[in-house]
């Protein structure tokens, strides 16, 4: 099992009980093991296989909840959970992600309106059954159905970062088995798109039979959707699911290209081949019947006169006319990057003190880093500038200790619902930078929150407006917002927009960055790390940099600390 399958269970068991309506510790308790297990740097099946290592060194985890990864690793499977599903119907815990319900919400449908799956809350939503429950009303039932909607648009397309867990396992298993020659993942995956609906793998092989009996005996696999002779599906125990195709040699790069899509690039260049009198498909480019390039993907692109082409762009966003043109972007890449511009501590909501956050960034090689805690809008964990200004103290005594990276004073600074600032104008003066977002009042029209927004980046001193959309992947939709006057804002008044590379927010989003690139609006990369192993979710936020097109010369933190220094005072 892998550590999030473990976490998943865990999680899983915190719902069944908040719906049941349990004791808030031992919930806590179980959403703190799955926290926990979830961002292992090591695999639990390998500490298990430790004699030496105890579970109950690792934080979260007691003596109880050490029996129960026990359990599940020796049984797959556990007792609390079956005995949990028993007593509260599954199809609950979907329910109650609606947003606008939670697990109160979701009992009290149980219990009034015997509810037990997202169709029937959809029927009795329709049927206008839910205002007639205490605490419901016309809004919210409005809410509960295009939250349903929302649900569905998104089904059954999986996280990049989920992803990633599931196919570096995948592709190993699959290299070791007998007879592979090339092997190589194209799809949505390959391009680095946010989500992926399934994953495609391509295969050269020596024997195709084989490679087929290797993948639909893989034992991650839940079942097989359908094996052929070149091209086989099968879904794993995460529910993802994987296509795999077995190509002859001579074709692997025009399949390569073809299975990359996406599908607007394939027939962009399509066209492209038929105007030259050309046929391309996934065997090869042809003329007439002659085959005339498709071992490589650069000899296919080459065969219609372009230049090979990086997966991530291959979006028909203008990229064919860059490249017969010549103008193809060279893409910012990880090693670029000089400094991550936000992440919090123990003194808001992160997990680590401000010493162990400059080791994770002294660590991955950085120059400078800012402490973005948060501001006392955030509700239970926000500090107040008496707290800021302790930390800047702490700041300051860690810094002394280093002089291989600067240490940025700095806040994630709320923004209220009128655009002000939730910290004083003389705690602001002591900041070295000033990061700005919004956390609560989203519910607003599209019109009033770009004026709250553009009101804020407005403020002489705020330098990088974060996360500036506020979604959430497959979680929570954008608040309205006008991007384009954002892009507008800050090119005016020289403010930079982040890109937040949590997997789940990735904001802005690749088209953004286009437009924000194309206005000359500065980019920030941050991870908004609330731990030292979210330092290395900056590799989510440069393929999405490099989806949007941007380059060394777009984004602040490539910069040495002295031209960041002066772009913050520019
Ligand atoms: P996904 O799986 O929804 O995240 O997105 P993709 O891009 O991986 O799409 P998928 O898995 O349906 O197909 C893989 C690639 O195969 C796709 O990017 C382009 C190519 N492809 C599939 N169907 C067609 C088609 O009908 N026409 C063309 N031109 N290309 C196609
Ligand atoms: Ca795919
Ligand atoms: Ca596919
Ligand atoms: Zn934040």
């Amino acid at each position: 099992m892998e550590n999030i399958d473990y976490a998943r269970v865990f999680e899983e068991i915190a719902d069944l009980l908040e719906i049941q309506d349990a004791n808030p510790f031992r919930i806590r308790a179980y959403r703190n093991a799955a926290r926990t297990i979830e961002t292992l740097s090591q695999s639990l099946d390998s500490i298990l296989a430790d004699e030496e290592a105890e579970l109950t060194d690792l934080p979260g985890i007691g003596k109880d909840m050490a029996a129960k990864i026990r359990e599940l690793h020796e049984t797959g499977s556990l007792q609390a959970l079956e005995n949990l599903r028993q007593e509260v119907p599954g199809g609950l815990i979907e329910v109650m992600r609606i947003p606008g319900l939670g697990p109160k919400r979701a009992r009290q449908l149980w219990d009034e309106l015997e509810i037990t799956t997202l169709a029937e809350l959809e029927v009795a939503a329709r049927e206008d059954r839910l205002e007639s429950i205490s605490g419901f009303g016309p809004t919210l039932q409005a809410r509960v159905l295009k939250g349903i909607e929302e649900l569905r648009a998104r089904a059954g397309r999986f996280k990049l970062s989920d992803a990633d867990i599931y196919v570096p396992p995948l592709l190993k298993y699959l290299r070791e088995s007998k007879g592979v020659t090339d092997l190589e993942v194209a799809g949505s995956y390959r391009r680095r798109c946010e989500t992926v609906g399934d994953i495609d793998i391509l295969v050269t092989a020596a024997e195709a039979a084989s490679i087929m009996d290797a993948f639909v005996d893989y034992p991650e696999a839940r079942e097989v959707l359908a094996r052929g002779p070149t091209k086989s599906s099968i879904r794993l125990k995460s529910g993802l699911q994987v296509d795999l195709r077995v190509v002859e040699r001579e074709s692997y790069g025009a399949a390569m290209v073809y299975f990359t899509g996406s599908k607007a690039h394939n027939i962009v260049i399509r066209g492209i081949s038929r105007e030259r009198k050309l046929k391309i498909n996934e065997y090869g480019v042809f003329r007439g019947g002659e085959l005339i390039a498709g071992k490589t993907e650069a000899e296919v692109y080459a065969a219609i006169d372009l230049p090979w082409i990086t997966p991530e762009l291959r979006e028909d966003r203008g990229e064919v006319r860059a490249a017969k043109g010549g103008k193809l972007p060279r893409l910012i890449e990880r090693g670029e990057i000089r400094g991550d511009l936000q992440m919090h501590t123990q003194y808001s909501d992160g997990k680590e003190t401000v010493e162990e956050m400059v080791e994770g960034c002294r660590a991955r090689g950085y120059e400078y880093m800012a402490i973005t805690d948060h501001g006392p809008a955030l509700a239970m964990t926000g500090l107040e500038p008496d707290d800021f200004r302790e930390q800047y103290r702490e700041i300051d005594e860690v810094q002394s200790r280093y002089d291989d990276i600067r240490i940025l004073k700095s806040a994630e600074v709320d923004i209220m619902a009128d655009g002000t600032l939730d910290l004083p104008d003389d705690l602001l003066a002591e900041m070295d930078v000033i990061v700005i977002s919004v956390h609560h009042k989203f519910n607003m029209s599209r019109g009033e929150m770009t004026r709250r927004i553009t009101r804020a980046m407005q403020h002489p001193r705020v330098n990088i407006l974060a996360h500036p959309t506020g979604r959430l992947i497959n979680r929570r939709e954008p608040y309205p917002v006008d991007v384009e006057q954002l892009v507008k804002v800050a090119a005016d008044h020289g403010v930079m927009l982040e890109l937040n590379s949590q997997p789940d927010r990735l904001d802005l989003r690749d088209f953004h960055l286009q437009m924000a690139r194309d206005a000359g609006v500065k980019v920030v990369i941050s991870t908004d790390a609330h731990r030292t192993a979210e330092l290395d979710f900056i590799a989510y936020g440069v393929d999405q940099a490099r989806r949007g097109w941007l380059e060394k010369e777009d984004v602040a933190n490539t910069c040495e600390l002295d031209a960041f220094l002066e772009l913050l005072n520019e």
